[in-house]
């Protein structure tokens, strides 16, 4: 590792190198004073109720004042209808001493409110279309129906608990001395005129302040924290909340730890752990074979997350059907956070891919990528100097393997001073950069948020002389260290530094660089090397006056949004690519993500797809994990499935630490080359479905990749499935990851529950798989099991190039999959593949249906877009009989076509030669 003699001391001792994570250098549950605090409700209960005579009703929300019966604390609380089956419940303080921190940012924009029906009686029922809300006041809780099934309720375990702000009980020196009291007085002063309740102890030694191994806490504002449990009666299982290393099921926390969302740098981080990792996003689902539902849990401090579900339910429920007897307790999920309000949306499905959708409109999508940044991404930790650079990219054109972006890691830069170049090394960037885009290839390079304290360094110089640093509860320019030694951190939170940092992107100062280099934002969760748990101390201060505390989780969403927003101002017409570590709900709007530090083992191979499909149904589908594993050296066989599982995840891209040994296809045996090209290849050919795929996410909110469940809803064998994955519903895929096998179990999923299934077909062979449940399917090293559904029509491009960009005009292939009834349909979408042209009409989006043993094709909107590209040939699998040939009808011309037989009865159309925007008709002829 190369870093100055300090910061490896540093780093060494934090990381301990080569052994794995130490979990002894993270917090328990119990070790962080809040969340033991809140989790003691679950055994003692809590008392709220709605304090009458207090309701107001809005044409879209109502709002009431709840009382805490034990010390008659007051609090406000909002419930709001939103347009597509949401409710938003926000409880806060009545007259909270200073204000509480409420998220910004998060959601796309303000979220779209619907009119309500209120009816009152003992309760108070809230009607909008087919969903209601009924609210309990004494004791306080929240039932939510959605066609009269009831799929969640808020505190039916009475455990929401929320610290108010309150006075520090002072001992007598402290108050001698001014204490504490001087900064609770400041803030006081704003709210001179409202009632101050009463101090009252909080029983617990790390109310007031908390220590950490060698850190100390101080905890101006005392205890603060908020918490409430959902439970589910309509649903089975219970997924999401990304980033852990664990299932995509999450597990009962009965007994263990809670999952923890906290932004952290977890080094070597281990699987099948509830530890928290890099991102955040409290967004969780409950499932059941009738309904789906989901919690958004809006808010930016540490939190935890307890989690009761019998990991049997699936079984009991069988078990109780039978028995007769009542269904087993509901799963439940407690949100526990240690400042802000309560902020939750309550999204009521009722399917799967609605309450995706539901999410994604309040959190929004990824905007399309440009096409390259869905091809393959060549990295590693580092590439040394320019002629590496250079020869590495030669390399992929001599070993005819494509390959569109080369990555440079944080050794490209002047003494880890961002916005430069080590000029030794890199005397010359932008002919480098020339020499790769002229071959159609991208330069991705790492931008980091610590900024080196050193007075010659310009954008220190800046952030010191305008104040853009983070502070510490003094007023000073926060000091930590990373990798450049002394570093700060610019508060993003602040507009103006928000500003200033986009400002730096632009190529009048960024000059070294073109505006085909996009960027890669690391440790911005953000990494503190000598921090507590390796970030930032929770008492440091904010723009606005806030706390780190109340905002951690959104750091790196902020950082991300000077990045954006750099990236636009200096090229409105290209679409950004960035990549980020830390992420927060609504972070998909600016970036794609990956899983981090993960490691070249087999267990860390499997997580990439669990991880992936739970990040996915977070909003996070351009997703993807390092090939090959950050950390360790992969054998040739690892290597060769690591390429093949991640050629069907979003974000595909190979990197490695910089111990490791160089690990670039061509470097292994030619067999493993072969495996590894054909792996590449397979994605470039599906290039077509993956750019489709991220149009309808950003036009739907659909995810790109999909668990099982999302279409197949009813089948209980399928929930918890995590080494399958959909690709939207077109693609089922069963990457091997385990070592020395030649054959894998595949679960093909029922669509009722009459078992029935679709017709899948093998996509290399067009062998159909008719029946329901596991199969087991014979692999080589150069196969893995990917089908087709029956019923689906895919794009794709099959011509070898040596990147995406110079596939443009290349000629599309439909492979069209019957079903039960010869029928299959599919989408396409085409325009310049960079640009934001499509979203003014410069388009192609087209459906083509196939029924009747006839192909025609709708476009949807006009197509506008001048494309070169035409149908080179059609695929058809499950047809049931020989055609002798087809004839097709475009712009008025009926001309005959050749068909070819290939195995397993699909047939092939040969060169239907349509452009892409011209209205066919292509019917098969019967012999
Ligand atoms: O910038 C160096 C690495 C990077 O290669 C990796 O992908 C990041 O996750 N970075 C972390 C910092 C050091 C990790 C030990």
């Amino acid at each position: 590792m190369r870093c100055s003699l300090f910061v490896c001391l540093i780093v060494g001792a934090v990381f301990n190198y080569g052994a794995g994570v130490d979990p002894s250098n993270f917090k328990t549950c119990e070790q962080s004073s809040f969340c033991r605090r809140s989790r003691k409700v679950q055994s003692s209960g809590s008392k709220y109720a709605l304090i009458r005579g207090t309701l107001n009703t809005y044409t879209d929300s109502v709002t009431a004042d709840l009382i805490n019966k034990e010390n008659h604390h007051q609090f406000t609380l909002k419930l709001e209808a939103l347009v597509g089956s949401t409710f938003r419940l926000q409880i806060d303080e009545k007259q909270p001493l200073r204000p509480r921190y409420r998220v910004e940012h998060a959601l796309k924009g303000k979220p779209e409110t619907t009119r309500i029906r209120v009816e009152e009686s003992d309760e108070l029922t809230i009607t909008v279309g087919k969903s209601k809300a009924v609210i309990h006041g004494d004791p306080f809780r929240i039932d939510f129906y959605e066609d009269d099934v009831h799929v969640v309720s808020v505190n039916a375990k009475n455990w929401l608990y929320f610290e108010h702000l309150r006075q520090k009980a002072q001992a007598p020196a402290e108050q001698a001395e001014g204490g504490d009291q001087a900064h609770q007085q400041q803030d006081q002063q704003d709210n001179s005129d409202m009632v101050q309740p009463a101090s009252e102890p909080i029983d617990d030694p790390g109310a007031w302040e908390e220590n950490f191994k060698s850190h100390h806490d101080s905890k101006p504002y005392g205890p603060e924290a908020v918490a409430l449990d959902f439970s589910f009666p309509a649903a089975e299982m219970l997924f999401g909340i990304p980033e852990h290393a664990d299932a995509f099921q999450l597990k009962s926390t009965s007994g263990t730890e809670p999952y923890r969302l906290y932004n952290l740098d977890v080094f070597e981080y281990i699987v099948d752990s509830k530890m928290a990792l890099y991102g955040s996003v409290p967004v969780l689902y409950a499932h059941g074979p009738q309904r789906t539902a989901g919690v958004y849990w809006q808010n930016s401090a540490e939190s935890w997350v307890d989690i009761y579900t019998t990991e049997s339910n699936v079984v009991s429920s069988l078990v109780n059907f039978v028995s007769g007897s009542r269904k087993s307790t509901p799963p439940l999920a407690h949100f526990i956070s240690e400042s802000g309000i309560v902020d939750a949306f309550i999204m009521l499905g009722p399917k799967p891919m609605d309450v995706f959708k539901q999410y994604a409109a309040l959190t929004g999508t990824h905007e399309l990528p440009q096409l390259f940044a869905l091809a393959y991404h060549q990295s590693r930790w580092n590439y040394n100097d320019e002629r590496d650079v250079t020869s590495v990219s030669a390399k992929f054109d001599e070993y005819n393997m494509p390959m569109d972006t080369m990555w440079l890691d944080i050794e490209y830069t002047d003494g880890k001073r961002y916005f430069t170049w080590d000029k030794f090394k890199f005397p010359e960037p932008l002919t480098m950069i020339k020499n790769l885009t002229e071959l159609g290839r991208h330069l991705v390079v790492i931008i980091d948020p610590h900024i080196k304290r050193d007075n010659a360094y310009f954008f220190h110089q800046d952030c010191t002389e305008n104040g853009y640093y983070v502070k510490t509860r003094e007023g000073n320019d926060y000091e930590g260290w990373c990798w450049p030694g002394s570093a700060s951190y610019p508060d993003f939170f602040n507009p103006v530094v928000r500003d200033y940092y986009a400002s730096q992107y632009s190529l009048s100062k960024f000059k070294t660089v073109s505006k085909d280099v996009m960027i890669w934002n690391d440790m911005n969760e953000p990494s503190v090397f000598n921090g507590p748990e390796v970030t930032a101390p929770k008492d440091l201060v904010h723009y606005g006056n806030w706390e780190h505390r109340d905002v951690h989780n959104l750091y790196g969403h902020m950082h991300l949004m000077g990045t954006f927003a750099g990236l636009k101002q200096r090229d409105p017409q290209q679409r950004p690519f960035i990549l980020t570590r830390a992420h927060f709900a609504g972070s998909q709007r600016y970036a794609a993500i990956w899983t981090g530090d993960n490691f070249a083992d087999w267990a860390h191979l499997q997580h990439s797809i669990k991880m992936c499909l739970t990040e996915a149904v977070a909003g996070f589908s351009f997703c993807g994990a390092d090939i090959g594993g950050f950390f360790g050296n992969p054998d040739n066989e690892l290597l060769e499935r690591w390429y093949q599982t991640a050629a069907f995840l979003p974000f595909f891209r190979a990197h490695a630490h910089i111990d490791t040994k160089r690990r670039e296809p061509w470097l292994f045996p030619e067999r493993t080359r072969h495996v590894i090209k054909n792996a590449l290849l397979k994605r470039y050919s599906y290039l077509p479905l993956w750019y489709t795929s991220f149009y309808e996410l950003e036009q739907t909110g659909a995810p790109v990749i999909r668990p099982l469940l999302a279409h197949y809803p009813v089948d209980k064998e399928a929930f918890a499935i995590d080494n399958q994955l959909l690709v939207q519903q077109r693609l089922l895929v069963r990457p091997v990851m385990q070592q020395g096998v030649s054959k894998v179990d595949v679960y093909f999923p029922a669509i009722d529950d009459k078992k029935n299934g679709d017709y899948w077909y093998d996509a290399d062979t067009y062998q159909r798989q008719e029946r329901v449940g596991y199969e087991s399917i014979p692999v080589t090293d150069d196969k893995i099991p990917v089908f087709q559904r029956g019923g689906s029509i895919v794009p794709k491009k099959e011509r070898q190039r040596r990147s995406s960009t110079l596939m443009l005009n290349d000629p599309y292939t439909l492979v069209i999959c019957l079903d039960r009834q010869g029928k299959a349909a599919g989408t396409l979408f085409i325009d310049d593949e960079k640009s934001y042209a499509y979203r003014t009409g410069e388009s192609i989006y087209v459906s083509y249906e196939f029924a009747n043993n006839q192909l025609t094709n709708r476009f949807i909107g006009k197509p506008h877009f001048k494309s070169d590209a035409w149908i080179e040939r059609i695929v058809i699998a499950g047809l049931g009989y020989a055609p002798i040939d087809a004839t097709i009808t475009a712009n008025g011309i009926t001309q005959k076509l050749e068909i070819e037989q290939r195995s397993n009865g699909a047939i092939v159309v040969r060169k239907p030669a349509v452009k892409m925007n011209v209205d066919f008709a292509l019917k098969l002829n019967a012999a």
